[in-house]
């Protein structure tokens, strides 16, 4: 699937708001490639790509995860966690995409996860940083996208689960190893 047919496939699933924000994504997702020797298509795709299930309705979701592969204790969680896991099976049952990196990608643009690849870590700051966001710090964030891939991951991971502490919200599991294993990356 090429970005043109991507865009058009993914477009009728969002709001204007949120494929504005995708198409951010993507053409953050591409500096970021560039700037750290990626594969800018794959980054382009898995940008356009990973707000996908954003709006699928909760009882489907939940459905895809019961009958998947899917961990099954993301029932156990907000259902905002629930778009990226679906998406990555459902740009592969709709679109055929199997691409492993993408749909890794897509999986894990919400939480991250330990262990995570040049392209996750590219879905996953592009996501946080992307023009149209403005969360406390973004700017040092930003700044340090341009220099250090990891730190800046590291940086948007901190700042998410002590925003969901502060809110006494509960944080995945996959968002606790992500921040263990960036930190581990940076020292
Ligand atoms: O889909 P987007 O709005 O572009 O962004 P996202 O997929 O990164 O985040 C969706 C929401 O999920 C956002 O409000 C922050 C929240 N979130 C991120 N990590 C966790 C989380 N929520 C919970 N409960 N636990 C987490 O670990
Ligand atoms: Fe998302
Ligand atoms: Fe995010
Ligand atoms: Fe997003």
């Amino acid at each position: 699937m090429n970005i043109t047919e991507a865009i058009e496939k993914v477009k009728p699933h969002l709001t204007v708001k949120r494929f504005e924000h995708t198409l951010r994504v993507a053409d953050t997702a591409v500096k970021l490639a560039k700037r750290y020797d990626a594969s800018q298509t794959k980054a382009e795709l898995a940008a356009i790509l990973h707000d996908y299930a954003k709006y699928r309705s909760l009882d489907e979701m939940e459905r895809w995860i019961r009958k998947s592969t899917l961990p099954k204790d993301l029932l156990d969680y907000h259902h905002e966690l629930w778009h990226g896991p679906v998406g990555a099976i459902l740009i592969e049952r709709e679109f055929g995409i199997r691409d492993k990196e993408i749909q890794s990608a897509v999986h894990y643009h919400t939480t991250g996860k330990a262990g995570m690849s040049i392209l996750d870590k590219i879905i996953f700051l592009a996501d946080y940083i992307e023009p149209g966001r403005s969360f406390p710090g973004i700017n040092d964030v930003r700044k340090k996208a341009e220099q250090d891939l990891t730190h800046a991951c590291l940086m948007a991971s901190k700042n998410t689960i002590t925003y969901l502490i502060s809110k006494n919200t509960t944080v995945y599991p996959d968002s606790f190893h992500a921040y263990n294993d960036l930190t581990r990356q940076i020292i």
